[in-house]
């Protein structure tokens, strides 16, 4: 079991004797960090420090406790125009392992699930402009049609970007008939590094960092929550990557409408950028503090296991996770780029896992409202997730 605070600890002494006073009396109290803050925690060779730090964060907002949901995810078409060097998912038609899921399919992949207690699908693709609109109205019935209770977390903002395109309506008109027809959330992928450069030598064909951040504006306003991501370990520098999660918190002052903070980490197999090593473990786990650190108007931070594997998502809960994910059950964009990671896990995997890493698992539904707990005193069945100023 990991000792997430070991007895003794004076943190302020310890980011006295690493040059880092200011920030750790900042930390302790309440603080937000500046930029500057966030570059000192991004060179600093003392990486456990800045863990513990992140843990006094997680644990003053979360406890003990650490969340899971019963999830599977639905890729409904690799057919995409972006050409995002890093991607090893995308496919023109007509390439090899091309796909686009109809409707009907789409509804058996949900369909496979029923005797699985899911409560979250969540559903993106590439972006393919001979899709009509009238497609994404029907894969969003189609899953209400088979399973009325799950709640549809689907289209990254790239996604629907090109949704209000093919619409031939604003964002703000086509997001109310999403809804209508079961959109219930917004996944946080698609928003790369929002720095300029990294954009045109890696992604030039997709939305630029403002547009990701203007279309989550009007996500938020028409009500929906949304999560956020950094795709981070490729070209960018840590000053674009402190800047990309500077834009993430002014955006979060403004809205309130980001749940959680996911960090990507590169993985470079049958990319075009191959041939860049990708981050390591050690570079997951500064990230995941870095984002509990940094944003903190953000309530969640979620240490992805398909990405990062189980042990190391098993450490992040103390390096300032709160949330693993969820059972995923079918995952294609890591697996195409070399993840290692099973597809599926069990919940009762999820949560023996959570145990084993000294934190009280907790079930929660898409909008953090607690379908099982291990501790009810603590995170009542029923309620919004606790969360403490
Ligand atoms: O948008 C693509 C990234 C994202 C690679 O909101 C890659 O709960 C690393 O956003 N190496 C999709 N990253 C995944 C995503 C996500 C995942 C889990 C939970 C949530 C959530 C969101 O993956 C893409 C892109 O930014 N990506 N290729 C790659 N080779």
């Amino acid at each position: 079991m990991i000792q997430a605070r070991p007895a003794g600890l004076d943190l302020l002494d310890l980011a006295r004797r690493a040059g880092l006073e200011s920030i750790g009396k900042k930390v302790l109290g309440g603080e937000r960090l500046s930029l500057e803050d966030g570059l000192a925690l991004y060179r600093t060779p003392e990486l456990h420090l800045v863990g513990l730090l992140a843990n006094h964060v997680r644990e003053r907002l979360h406890g003990d406790l650490a969340y899971f949901n019963v999830n599977q995810h639905v890729n409904y078409t690799n057919l995409c125009n972006k050409l995002c060097r890093f991607c090893a998912f995308q496919r023109l038609p007509g390439q090899e392992g091309a796909y686009q899921m109809t409707p009907e399919q789409v509804a058996d992949k949900v369909r496979a699930q029923l005797g699985e207690p899911v409560t979250e699908v969540h559903m993106v693709a590439g972006v393919w402009p001979k899709i009509p609109y009238s497609y994404y109205l029907e894969i969003l019935r189609a899953v209400k049609a088979v399973r009325p209770a799950i709640h549809i977390k689907a289209f990254t903002m790239v996604e629907l970007d090109q949704i209000a395109k093919v619409a031939r309506k604003p964002l703000e008109q086509v997001l109310p008939e999403l809804i209508e027809a079961g959109l219930g959330s917004v996944p946080g992928g698609g928003a790369e590094v929002f720095s300029e450069r990294v954009r045109q030598a890696t992604y030039h064909l997709k939305l630029s960092g403002e547009q990701w951040l203007d279309t989550a504006r009007k996500v938020h306003r028409a009500g929906l929550r949304s999560n956020c991501t950094m795709l981070h370990g490729h070209i960018e520098t840590l000053e674009e990557r402190v800047d990309h999660l500077d834009r993430l918190r002014r955006l979060q002052d403004e809205t309130g409408g980001f749940q959680t903070y996911i960090p990507l980490s590169f993985h470079p197999e049958n990319s075009e950028m191959s041939d860049v090593p990708g981050p390591t473990a050690l570079d997951e786990l500064r990230e995941l503090a870095l984002g509990r650190l940094m944003l903190d108007n953000i309530p969640h931070i979620k240490a992805y296991w398909i990405l990062m594997d189980i042990p190391v998502a098993q450490v992040a809960l103390s390096f300032g996770a709160d949330d693993v994910d969820g059972t995923v059950v079918e995952e294609r964009i890591y697996h195409d780029a070399g993840a290692t990671t099973p597809q599926h896990v069990r919940r009762s995997e999820l949560v023996q896992w959570i145990r084993d890493a000294g934190r009280i698992p907790v079930e929660r539904d898409t909008l953090y409202n607690v379908v099982w707990s291990a501790d009810p005193g603590r995170a009542p069945v029923g309620r919004p997730a606790p969360v403490h100023a």
